[in-house]
């Protein structure tokens, strides 16, 4: 990392307390141990402007040392890994790629789940029936797959199985009002390796306010 001293920030972190995608970036920052580089800010407080950096205004977004902005919680995810000896996505190129495609079903996962949250928040009228089954086909047949390949999935110390957490508790944070999010029936081996991983430092110190 150029120049930093401990202590000192050096980067801006664009979060809210509760994006999934920003907590990704939060727990790679704590797993990388250079969390106390990192400025937070609040991006959805008056005045913040991540409109002006990031195109999407989307969080997360990260301003590097040298200036630089990074948006997309992989990206950012994948430079916080690479300021010291790569861990989250391993360098060898064939266990990378798992990682990323591990990655991408999980993360997959959690956009369906965001995008038929979205659909329940309009009025019952303006609902599409056909949407929310899609996405939510996605959200089943994505956990499902990760249930047949749970060892695959959490056998390694990478970004692998702390995404898998903030995905499975994004997902019981709103299952209460969307029944359908239940998953513990159907995924047991899952549900009884989230009981014993979410205490993991990383995830439970970068737990939303509530959960
Ligand atoms: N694919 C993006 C998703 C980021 C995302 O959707 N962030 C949400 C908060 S959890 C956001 O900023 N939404 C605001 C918007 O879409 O306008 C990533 O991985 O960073």
């Amino acid at each position: 990392m150029s120049g930093a001293a401990r202590g000192t920030h050096s980067m801006k972190l664009y979060f809210s307390p509760t994006s999934p995608f920003a907590r990704i970036v939060h727990i790679a920052a704590l797993e990388k141990e250079v969390v106390d580089q990192i400025e937070f800010i609040p991006a959805r407080e008056p005045g913040a402007g991540l409109d002006r950096l990031n195109p999407l205004d989307k969080i997360p977004t990260l301003i590097t040392d040298d200036g630089e902005t990074l948006i997309e919680s992989r990206l950012i995810a994948l430079y916080i890994d690479g300021l010291g000896t790569p861990r989250l996505y391993p360098a060898d190129p064939a266990a990378r790629r798992r990682v990323l495609q591990q990655e991408a079903i999980i993360l997959g996962v959690m956009d369906a789940a965001g995008l038929r949250r979205q659909e329940a928040r309009r009025e019952d009228s303006e609902q599409s029936a056909w949407w929310i089954g899609r996405q939510m086909l996605k959200f089943q047949r994505g956990l499902d797959k990760i249930e047949n390949e749970l060892d695959s999935f959490t056998a390694n110390d990478t970004i692998v199985p702390l995404e898998l957490c903030v995905a499975l508790e994004y997902i019981d944070r709103f299952q209460a009002s969307i029944p359908e999010f239940e998953w513990r029936a159907k995924h047991p081996k899952m549900a009884a390796w989230q009981a014993r991983y979410r205490e993991t430092p990383s995830v439970a110190a970068t737990r939303p306010p509530g959960d």
